[in-house]
C-alpha cells in the first residue's frame, strides 16, 4: 500500500495509481479527490508531482473517470466517438482549449481507455476552471448559451453517420414513456403506489411531452449532431474572465435535435432551484435566465436553424423537463439502478422537482416562445 494523506482511502489511491501507470502518467502520485460532478460516471481529480523545468516541484492534475457501463453499454464505441469529435474540434479550433484523452498500451495497441476488472477507465487533461451548478449571473448564462450554440455550429458539417449511438433512443421521449409504463406494470420493488400523482400528471401530458419526437418522426425537424447533455456544469469557464473555455462531457454527442440541447440546458440552468431540490413548490422557470441563455445560443445558431426548429425551442424546454421526470421516476420504480443517488428517495425528489418545473413552464410557454422568436429575428438579420 502507498501512504496517502489523511482523508483518502488507500484502496482508491492504489487503484488510481495503477490506472495512472497504465496511462503512462509521469511523476510521483500525490493525492486525489472525488469530483462530485455528474449523476452517472465517477470522476476523480488526481494530482501528480512534476518538475516545472527549473527543478521546482509543482502539482499536475488529471481527470480520471470510470465510465458507467450500466448506462453506456458500449463504452469502446463511446470512446471512438469522443476521439473523432475531439480531433475534429482540435482541427477546427486549434487555438482554443480542447480536451485530450491519454492513451494506454495493451498488447502493443494504443487505446484511449483501460478496461479491467475494476471497470472502464479513461484519463483526460485537467483544465483549471470554474463550473456552475446554479448561476444567477446573466453574463455567465449568456456565455454558456454561446458555448453550446457554438458547439453545434462547429459540428454542423461533421458527418453524423460516423458516430455511434452511445445510448439508443436517448431523447426518444415516446420510448421513455413506453419504458416507464412497462416498468410501472412490473413494479419490481413495490414503489408504484407511492408515485400515483406523479404518474397521473406525466400520463396526462404525454402527447405534449412527446411533441418533438413525433415531429421528428413526421420529418418536420432535421437531425443534427448535438451534445445531448447540456447542463450548465458541462461548460468550463475561465477563472478570471469568466468566459466559456470548453464544453465537456462528450459521452452523448450523437445525432439529435436542436431542441434537445436547448431544452435540457434551460430545464437545468433556468430553474429557480436545483434539479433535486426538496422544495418543488419553489421550482419554476426564471425568464431572465431563459432570455440570457436564448440570446447566447441563438446568437450562434439562428442563421442555420429552420423556422420549425425555432418555433419548437420554447416547447422543447417543457419536453425535456417531462422527459427527465419520466427518467427519474422510472429509475425510482426500478430501485435506482441508473442515476447516482445520495439518499433513498433522491430520484423521487428529482421527479417532483421536474414536474413542478414543467407545470410552471406550461404557464410561461407563450413568453418563452416570444423571447426565442425575438432573439432569432435579431440574429438572423
Ligand atoms: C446525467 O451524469 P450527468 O450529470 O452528466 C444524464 C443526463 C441527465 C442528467 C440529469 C448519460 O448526466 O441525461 O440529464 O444526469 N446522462 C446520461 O442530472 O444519462
Ligand atoms: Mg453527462
Amino acid at each position: 500500500m502507498i501512504s496517502v494523506p489523511q482523508g483518502m482511502d488507500p484502496k482508491t489511491a492504489q487503484k488510481l495509481l495503477r490506472i495512472g501507470e497504465a496511462f503512462n502518467i509521469p511523476g510521483p502520485f500525490f493525492s486525489y479527490e472525488e469530483v462530485s460532478h455528474g449523476n452517472v460516471n465517477l470522476t476523480y481529480k488526481v494530482n501528480y508531482i512534476r518538475d516545472d523545468g527549473t527543478g521546482m516541484a509543482r502539482i499536475k492534475p488529471y481527470l480520471f473517470q470510470r465510465v458507467n457501463t450500466y448506462a453506456f453499454k458500449n463504452p469502446v464505441q463511446l470512446m471512438e466517438n469522443i476521439d473523432k469529435v475531439t480531433e475534429y474540434f482540435r482541427n477546427q479550433r486549434p487555438d482554443q482549449v480542447n480536451l485530450h484523452f491519454h492513451h494506454s498500451e495493451v498488447s502493443g495497441e494504443r487505446r484511449n481507455y483501460l478496461m479491467d476488472d475494476g471497470g472502464f477507465w479513461r484519463v483526460c487533461n485537467y483544465v483549471p476552471s470554474l463550473t456552475f451548478d446554479t448561476c444567477d449571473d446573466i453574463e455567465i448564462v449568456r456565455n454558456a448559451g454561446e458555448a453550446f450554440g457554438d458547439f453545434q455550429m462547429v459540428l454542423k458539417d461533421f458527418d453524423a453517420s460516423k458516430l455511434y449511438y452511445t445510448i439508443e433512443d436517448f431523447h426518444n421521449t415516446r420510448k421513455r414513456y413506453e419504458t416507464l409504463l412497462k416498468d410501472v406494470k412490473a413494479d419490481p420493488v413495490g414503489r408504484v403506489h407511492e408515485v400515483r400523482d406523479e404518474l397521473d400528471y406525466l400520463i396526462q401530458v404525454q402527447d405534449r411531452a412527446c411533441r418533438l419526437t413525433d415531429m421528428y418522426d413526421q420529418g418536420k425537424l432535421p437531425l443534427r449532431v448535438t451534445h445531448n447533455d447540456t447542463k450548465i456544469n458541462n461548460v468550463l469557464f475561465d477563472e478570471v474572465t469568466r468566459k466559456a473555455l470548453v464544453v465537456i462531457d462528450l459521452d452523448t454527442v450523437m445525432p439529435g435535435l436542436v431542441g434537445h440541447d436547448f431544452g435540457d440546458a434551460i430545464r437545468f440552468a433556468a430553474n429557480f432551484v436545483e434539479e433535486d431540490s426538496r422544495e418543488p413548490e419553489k421550482a419554476g422557470i426564471n425568464l431572465n435566465i431563459f432570455w440570457a441563455f436564448a440570446e447566447g445560443f441563438l446568437s450562434k445558431t439562428a442563421s442555420i436553424l429552420t423556422d420549425a426548429e425555432i418555433d419548437t425551442l420554447g416547447l422543447s424546454c417543457y419536453v425535456l423537463a417531462c422527459e427527465l421526470a419520466t427518467r427519474f421516476l422510472d429509475d425510482y420504480i426500478l430501485g435506482d439502478p441508473y442515476f447516482k443517488i445520495n439518499y433513498t428517495d433522491h430520484n423521487l425528489v428529482r421527479t417532483r422537482c421536474q414536474i413542478a418545473l414543467a407545470k410552471d413552464m406550461e404557464r410561461k410557454l407563450g413568453a418563452m416562445s416570444a423571447i426565442v422568436k425575438g432573439c432569432a429575428e435579431k440574429y438572423r438579420r
